[in-house]
């Protein structure tokens, strides 16, 4: 199991938080995700045998929000 900090853009409620909370926990191979509005963030504990960070964060974009790319 690893964990990953992803950084998002566009969240601005409660809702928002919500969804993207809900996508991720939806995937195959993410065990937990915490989504915080204040920092702007989600924390991943994922398998990377069953998921990549990239899907993660194609997931993120697909649910109608910005991802901030760093160096991994
Ligand atoms: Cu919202």
């Amino acid at each position: 199991m690893q964990t990953t900090t992803i950084k998002i853009k566009g969240m601005t409620c409660m809702g928002c938080v919500n969804s993207i909370k809900t996508v991720l926990n939806n995937l195959k191979g993410v065990s937990r995700a915490e989504v915080s509005l204040d920092a702007a963030q989600a924390i991943v504990q994922y398998d990377p045998t069953d998921i990549s960070t990239h899907l993660l964060k194609e997931t993120i974009i697909d649910a109608g929000f910005e991802v901030v790319d760093e160096d991994e």
